[in-house]
């Protein structure tokens, strides 16, 4: 089964839409083995975007992404990592479909309300970052035979 890590970012945990993001993801019949309120360090947030280092939004993203708590996840599913992608919708969300997270509720690229690893290799690495292995739960739940 694959896993993800999804967090909601400090303008979606502003706008109560911690909840509606939760709802949206266990609707759709992923479980979540991982969660928690935090605030990112100056250090993490730099470790966590370290792929966009030389981009010239890089110290406004890392600014934005430690303005306030934001709400870590790691979810768990069948092709869980592109099926979230496509539920947050495209990352500027002027582009972003209806119906998705970021069509839905964002309105500029800066505050987009929501991070989704885009890749197993990205999964890994992330869910390592902001989880430390007793912090995500393994369990089964008898929905599972009613979803797949
Ligand atoms: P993703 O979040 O959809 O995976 P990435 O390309 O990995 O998108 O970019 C990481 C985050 O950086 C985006 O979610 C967005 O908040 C921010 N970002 C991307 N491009 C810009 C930009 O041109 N200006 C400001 N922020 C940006």
């Amino acid at each position: 089964m694959e896993r993800t890590f999804l967090m909601v970012k400090p303008d979606g945990v502003q706008r109560n839409l911690i909840g509606e993001i939760v709802s949206r993801f266990e609707k759709k019949g992923f479980q979540l083995v991982g969660a928690k309120l935090m605030q990112i360090s100056q250090e993490l947030a730099e470790q966590h975007y370290g792929e966009h280092k030389e981009r010239p939004f890089f110290g406004e993203l890392v600014d934005f992404i430690t303005s306030g708590p934001v709400f870590a996840m790691v979810w768990e599913g069948e092709n869980v990592i592109a099926t979230a992608r496509q539920m947050m919708g495209a990352t500027n969300p002027k582009d972003a479909a209806p119906a998705t997270i970021r069509g839905d509720f964002a309105a500029t690229v800066g505050k987009n309300i929501i991070h989704g690893s885009d890749s197993p290799e990205s999964a890994v690495r992330e869910i390592g970052l902001f989880f430390k292995e007793e912090e995500v739960v393994e369990y089964s739940k008898l929905i599972s035979e009613w979803v797949y």
